[in-house]
């Protein structure tokens, strides 16, 4: 069994020891350009396009991360690229779930205790206490209940403010009042105070963070978007913080990354910005998983995190 590996920026060498460690049988090698050997697996974070087109000996491909959106604009941006017959696999959870957890409840508890306010009034030397926000009225939605989505509505809800999830399917989540389907989307984001999004990036879910979701939340709300920049329009947020609909923002994800110097976001005090580490890809529990899936597919056997190309996650 022949595999490839491409993932810039990580140490390559690492990546492939741990997994010749788990698949023993395996040939691994790390994809550079002009590679067009056979192969039946790849493993891969952003490939470049000319790693898979015309790949078709290929089974699946292994993508790095939850979010597939890269590969698929590979494939919508010119139709064939990906290989006829392979799979495409995502990461699932992979120790990314605690993770997001622990950095939205991060950011939900620094707004709901105002920290953020307090940080800036230690800035200018003022000793002044701020009325708390009501808990009760404190109302966290998060936007997409999969893997991620799912945790982190359940790890806010533990806190005890009022927790809403929104989700294409049904979904039923002990703790958390769930709404699908865009005919429930206005009654989802009614009143939300602080608006989480774990969607994955797809055609539907583009530009979703705009003026008019804005509108529809609580006055003065937060938004915290973890999934991607693609979701946010820009302008939308400086004009909703101009306003004063909303209040501010955490952004771990923006439409150009890095967020070129220049950007107007670095400058607003209201928007907090981190470089796309809300969860990271933890190498160990990743090759367990991608290690287990591939010799179950070498088996015959079905495997979860299949991505649907057409629904685009
Ligand atoms: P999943 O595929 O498990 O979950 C996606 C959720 O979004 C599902 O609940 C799905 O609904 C819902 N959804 C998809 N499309 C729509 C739609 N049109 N309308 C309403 N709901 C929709 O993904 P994960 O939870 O694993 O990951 C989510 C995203 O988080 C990734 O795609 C990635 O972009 C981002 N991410 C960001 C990271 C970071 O470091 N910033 C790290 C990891 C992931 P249904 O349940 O009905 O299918
Ligand atoms: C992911 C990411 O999708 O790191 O896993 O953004």
């Amino acid at each position: 069994m022949k595999i490839l590996f491409y993932m810039p920026h990580a140490d390559a060498a690492s990546w492939l020891y741990d997994f010749a460690r788990v698949l023993p049988d395996a040939e691994l090698r790390e994809w550079q350009a002009g590679d067009t050997a056979p192969a039946d697996f790849a493993i891969v974070w952003r490939p470049p396009r000319d790693m898979l087109a015309g790949r078709d000996d290929l089974r699946a491909i292994f993508n790095l991360g939850a979010g597939v959106d890269a590969i698929l604009a590979l494939e919508h941006e010119r139709p064939g690229t990906l290989p006829r017959n392979a799979k495409l696999v995502r990461l699932e959870d992979t120790g990314m779930a605690p993770q997001m957890a622990e950095y939205v409840t991060h950011a939900v508890l620094r707004y709901m205790r105002r920290f953020d306010e307090y940080q800036m009034l230690q800035s200018a030397r003022r000793w002044q206490e701020l009325e708390a926000h009501p808990r009760e009225t404190f109302t966290v939605g998060v936007l997409g209940l999969g893997v991620l989505g799912a945790h982190v509505a359940q790890a806010v809800a533990a806190f005890g403010m009022p927790v809403r999830g929104y989700s294409r399917s049904a979904r039923q989540i002990d703790g958390v009042t769930t709404f699908a389907g865009e005919a429930q989307f206005d009654a989802f984001l009614d009143g939300v105070k602080v608006l989480v999004n774990l969607l994955p990036h797809t055609p539907d879910t583009g530009d979703v963070l705009n003026a008019r979701t804005f509108s529809k939340l609580a006055r003065g709300a937060y938004l915290i978007n973890v999934a991607r920049g693609g979701h946010l329009v820009e302008q939308d947020l400086l004009e909703a913080l101009a306003s004063g609909q909303l209040a501010a923002a955490t952004l771990d994800v923006v439409r150009e990354e890095p967020l070129p110097p220049d950007h107007l976001f670095w400058r607003e005090p209201r928007i907090t910005i981190t470089p796309h580490i809300s969860a990271l890809t933890l190498r160990e529990e990743s090759v367990a998983q991608v290690a287990q899936k591939i010799t179950a597919l070498m088996r015959g056997e079905t495997v979860s995190g299949v991505v649907d190309i057409g629904r685009g996650y």
